[in-house]
């Protein structure tokens, strides 16, 4: 039997979500206009006033935000109440090193918890469950959302943050956890873990919450059989508060996004033109119950596809595809986002010239991801000792700058090849 957390809200009509929308927004572009001078110039230089929106039809008058904002706005600028109501932040890494710091209040905090207690509820979760939640906690949204969800279900929770797979194995085993909540490279990595040390018939795992980065279904069935669970995503942003803005549900094609507090569109993103139902494109949210970060018309830079065909679980809010891609360069690596440009700063940093390739794959389910640069002519060096010293210096720079480990290789001037046009700077052999 399909399980709901807010089951008046999941399943109500079409007509009332509109309802909802179109209530939230007009009281959302006043919240904005009154307390967010960046984005009010904005409304201005656009000719629009809060007059001018009366309902969801009228949300292509507005101007988008993108992550550009956010960095320019960096720390307050899209702040919309004052920091004394503020109780949290999380962050993400930015375009250029500088970090999307997004605000919560106590209310803000409660909404987005109700949002991932919905996709623990609909994988199956309820107050006898035992939840292992093996996403990063700290700045990044993933452990604390699904902590929050999780104690919210009435789960008890296991908030082990991400890594140290020897621990997480024990407590699994000995706690008896039955959902696991972490990115998919984890949970294949765990899934491998679990069948070298033949500890299947320990585990009581029977469903996994896995988002954050890209996965393929070929991996999901990987995953469901070498764990002996079903694997359902989820997916969210820092921006817009993070895990739960979408989830999965039994029948698996797709994540229900939640409309009461999201408006979805999807946009040509050459354009910015509003796309018919069912058309790929990049995927632009509008959150309408957020007070301290209320984004309008954020530009999430992921491509998908919306449908709102009938749901057998019952929910009737619209569906997202899982993102087929990017419209900008951004790499998720193992979980984390990763600008190219970070990348170039380091080395500009460590006199390097911008002549580098970054090559992604992804090796036993596990993201890689390689750094190869070229040396200055004073830099090259016929001394193996030397290059490895080197090589070490931008590993450990590089791990500064992104959190994770990229693997460094030093190569001789004008050894990468020049392109006649944009430079190939990334080679991406994941299949996703
Ligand atoms: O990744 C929030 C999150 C935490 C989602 C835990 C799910 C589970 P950010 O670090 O801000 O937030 O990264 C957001 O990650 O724009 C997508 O490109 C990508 N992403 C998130 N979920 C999925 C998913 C968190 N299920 C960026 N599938 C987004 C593919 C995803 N990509």
């Amino acid at each position: 039997m399909e399980r709901y957390y807010q089951p008046e809200i999941e399943t109500a009509s079409r007509e009332q979500i509109t309802a909802w929308q179109n209530e939230r927004l007009v009281k959302q572009v006043h919240h904005v206009w009154e307390n967010v001078p960046y984005y009010r110039k904005k409304m201005e230089e656009k000719g629009v006033t809060p007059d001018d929106i009366q309902s969801i039809d009228d949300l292509h008058k507005l101007p988008f935000l993108t992550k550009d904002d956010l960095r320019e706005g960096y720390p307050y600028g899209l702040l919309g109440m004052p920091l004394s109501e503020c109780v949290r932040i999380q962050s993400t890494s930015g375009t250029t090193g500088k970090r999307v710091v997004a605000f919560y209040t106590q209310h803000d905090v409660d909404l987005w918890e109700d949002c991932c207690a919905r996709a623990i509820t609909a994988v199956g979760g309820t107050k006898d469950d035992v939840c292992q939640i093996a996403y990063g906690y700290g700045l990044f949204t993933g452990g604390p959302g699904l902590n929050g969800g999780s104690h919210k279900v009435g789960c008890l929770t296991l908030p082990m943050s991400s890594g140290n797979t020897d621990r997480q194995l024990m407590f699994m085993t000995d706690l008896g956890a039955t959902i696991l909540c972490c990115t998919p490279s984890y949970a294949a990595y765990l899934a491998e873990s679990i069948e070298e040390k033949g500890l299947k018939d320990q585990i009581k795992l029977k469903a996994g919450i896995f988002g954050a980065e890209a996965w393929s279904e070929d991996m999901r069935h990987d995953i469901e059989n070498k764990l002996g669970i079903k694997a359902y995503d989820i997916y969210g942003l820092t921006e817009t508060s993070g895990p739960g803005v979408a989830f999965e549900c039994s029948e698996q094609t797709g994540m229900h996004i939640n409309e009461d507090h999201f408006i979805a569109e999807i946009i040509d993103p050459d354009t910015g033109e509003v796309l018919p139902e069912g058309s790929k494109g990049e995927l632009v949210f509008t959150a309408i119950t957020k007070e301290a970060f209320p984004l309008l018309r954020y530009r999430t830079k992921d491509i998908c596809v919306l449908s709102r065909k009938k749901c057998s679980c019952g929910r009737t809010h619209v569906k997202m595809s899982k993102p087929m891609g990017r419209s900008d360069d951004m790499l998720i690596i193992r979980g984390v986002n990763v600008f190219p440009s970070q990348i170039e700063t380091v080395l500009l940093q460590q006199g390097y010239p911008a002549n580098y390739q970054l090559v992604v794959d992804r090796v036993n389910h596990s993201d890689t991801l390689e750094v190869m640069v070229e040396m200055a002519p004073e830099m090259f060096s016929d001394s193996l000792a030397e290059i490895t010293k080197r090589e070490k210096e931008l590993v450990n720079a590089l791990k500064a700058m992104l959190g994770i480990m990229a693997k460094v290789k030093l190569v001789a001037p004008k050894s990468i090849a020049r392109s006649e046009g944009k430079a190939v700077r990334i080679i991406d052999n994941r299949k996703i």
